[in-house]
């Protein structure tokens, strides 16, 4: 028993330069633990609401001061006294004062960042590393990094339309050497973009964000650094955020004509049924050596999923982000409709650590694949590292091989990496979902 003696919660900044929260958690026998939760930009319509004040008057309405206040006036008074290792109970607390389905009565940013700090403090009050605590004696695998290192999107202002371009190391053999590969095709990439007179600035994730005219022409760019940095396709794999939600323009009806709902590829001028969509990255796949697509299509095109997991999912991993938004029941009515065959994991789109566990749990049950992910918007924290290790879920998507809020991800796996010795295990292009080498870049 480790009773939780004092929370103290204070408003701080994210990457962005955007207010967060952060809470200290302390114990009766003097243990801590800290946490502090993450932003999107690109955010799914069905995660949970992440409270802000929308004072104006005051960081442009993003102050969190509300969500600081119902943790010191709601949740502290009635999480005092009790045991912090007992994380469902903790959680079950918190769901039940906050009584919403979303939680926009206390906000998913008070609840998660004392759900977190509380694990922190109880494997800090045990003395055990924090992966291992969450994850027990076999939680080990070290996650294939999934890297970000071109940005689009709603991540950067260039004409780029799909989010995000990712490497995935998924053919070296240990976490520091595709780290090592990642950094070294991430400059070698800069210089390439250098030489061609494109933008070496960096996007939220760390990524680079140059004018491209194209998602081919991003892609090729990508090849030329994997290839020039001394690799191949053969072990660097590419992976694509497309983030579709972000590109659909829904039909509208006026006069009894009705205009078809589109995906809307701005800088190739092109808007593309969901039929069309799916014609387009099955090309892509066909052409390059893809191995994941996150949001192919929309959040709530479900007949577009359906047809894009029979078309693509024996050849590719399919992951849902805006699309699940880590919640069980939008995990369970995909995995009936036989829909996507991965999800992307992020704490702070359901807003409890023992929530984000129970997805993680119902993917794996159900052979899907679970990739612990970051957001555009994020903090010193490092947690994702260790929840990656602890669920054996072999993926880890963290930004690019820049900007410090990235990088304490990465090094803390190095560090896991070290104290698990040779018990660390990789498992390379076998935590992915689907794949299958496309006649582009067979081995
Ligand atoms: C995504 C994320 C993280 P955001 O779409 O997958 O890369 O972006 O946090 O802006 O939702
Ligand atoms: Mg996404």
């Amino acid at each position: 028993m480790c009773e939780i003696e004092d929370i103290r919660a204070r408003q701080i900044l994210n990457s962005r330069g955007n207010p967060t929260v952060e809470v200290d958690v302390k114990l009766a026998d003097g243990a801590a633990g800290r946490a502090s939760v993450p932003s999107g930009a690109s955010t799914g319509i069905y995660e949970a609401k992440e409270l802000r004040d929308n004072n104006r008057a005051e960081y442009l309405g993003k102050g969190v001061l509300k969500a600081i206040d119902n943790i010191n006036s709601v949740i502290t008074p009635n999480l005092l006294g009790e045991d912090a290792a007992n994380q469902q109970l903790i959680d079950s607390l918190m769901l039940e004062m906050d009584g919403s389905f979303n939680k926009s009565t206390l906000g998913a940013n008070a609840i998660l960042a004392v759900s977190i700090a509380c694990a922190r403090a109880s494997a800090n009050s045990q003395d055990i590393p924090l992966y291992r605590y969450l994850g027990g004696i076999n939680g080990r695998v070290m996650p294939v990094p999934m890297m970000n290192i071109l940005n689009g999107g709603a991540h950067a202002n260039n004409n780029l339309d799909f989010q995000e371009f990712m490497i995935s190391p998924a053919g070296m053999t240990s976490f520091s050497d595709a780290l090592k590969a990642g950094s070294e095709i991430f400059n070698t990439l800069k210089i390439i973009l250098n030489e061609k007179g494109l933008s070496t600035t960096v996007g939220d994730e760390g990524g680079f964000a140059p004018n491209l005219n194209s998602t081919r022409e991003a892609i090729e760019v990508i090849i030329s650094a994997i290839e020039k940095a001394g690799y191949s396709t053969n072990n660097i794999k590419i992976c694509l955020d497309v983030a579709a939600s972000e590109l659909y323009e829904e039909g509208e009806c006026s006069g009894g004509v009705c205009s078809l709902s589109q995906y809307h590829l701005k800088s190739e001028g092109k808007k593309l049924t969901s039929e069309q969509m799916i014609e387009y990255l099955d090309e892509l796949v066909r052409d390059y050596p893809i191995i994941s697509i996150e949001d192919g299509l929309a959040q709530d095109d479900w007949l577009g999923w359906q047809n894009l997991t029979e078309t693509l999912g024996n050849k590719c991993q399919l992951v849902g982000d805006d699309l699940f938004v880590t919640n069980t029941n939008r995990l369970k009515e995909g995995i009936d409709k036989k829909v996507a065959n991965s999800i992307l994991i992020k704490p702070n789109q359901i807003g409890t650590l023992s929530e984000t566990l129970d997805t993680i749990l119902m993917a794996q049950e159900n052979n899907y694949t679970a990739i612990v992910s970051h957001r555009s918007g994020e903090t010193e924290d490092s947690f994702i590292a260790d929840l990656a290790v602890a669920v054996n879920c072999g993926l880890i998507k963290t930004g690019s091989v820049s900007r410090t809020d990235r990088l304490v991800k990465y090094n803390q796996l190095l560090r896991i990496e070290e104290e698990l010795g040779s018990d660390a295990k990789y498992r390379g292009i076998r935590a992915f979902k689907g794949y299958k080498e496309p006649p582009c870049c067979s081995l």
